[in-house]
């Protein structure tokens, strides 16, 4: 998932390239702005947290841009592409690194493993 401020940046050919040009294979694709259920559900682990509120409250801000992608060992691969959550931590070359504000805006979500996956497609494309 694109975040609002990737978005924003006009950044979304330019995120979906890079994935593109690893060799994924883009199969769903939308652009949306998430009702606060959905983003609810999406940041489910980290309810309670201090920034909980925050985060649902940025993710629903404006439009999203929701992205299935298909490829070889696709999770750990997407996610090395993502870098770090903070992105004064992410290593340059990576999304984050290259792109992200700060650990609220940083301009992308990638699914940390194959159950999240599934349970994220169904949540934005309902399949
Ligand atoms: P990641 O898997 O790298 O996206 O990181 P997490 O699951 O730990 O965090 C999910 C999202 O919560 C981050 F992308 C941004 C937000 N977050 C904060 O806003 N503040 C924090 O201190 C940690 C995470």
């Amino acid at each position: 998932m694109i975040k609002p401020e990737g978005v924003e940046q006009g950044l979304v050919g330019e995120i979906i390239g890079r994935f593109e040009r690893r060799g994924f294979r883009v199969v769903a694709l939308k652009l949306s702005t998430l009702g606060r259920e959905l983003a609810e559900k999406q940041y489910e682990e980290h309810r309670g947290k201090e920034f909980f509120e925050d985060l649902v409250a940025y993710i629903c801000s404006a439009p999203t841009v929701s992205v299935v992608v298909e490829g070889e060992n696709a999770v750990a691969t997407a996610r090395e592409m993502v870098g770090a959550t903070d992105p004064k931590l992410a290593a340059p070359g990576t999304v984050r690194g290259d792109y992200g504000l700060d650990v609220q805006r940083n301009t992308i979500h990638a699914s940390d493993s194959e159950a999240s996956a599934k349970r994220e497609i169904s949540l934005h494309f309902g399949l």
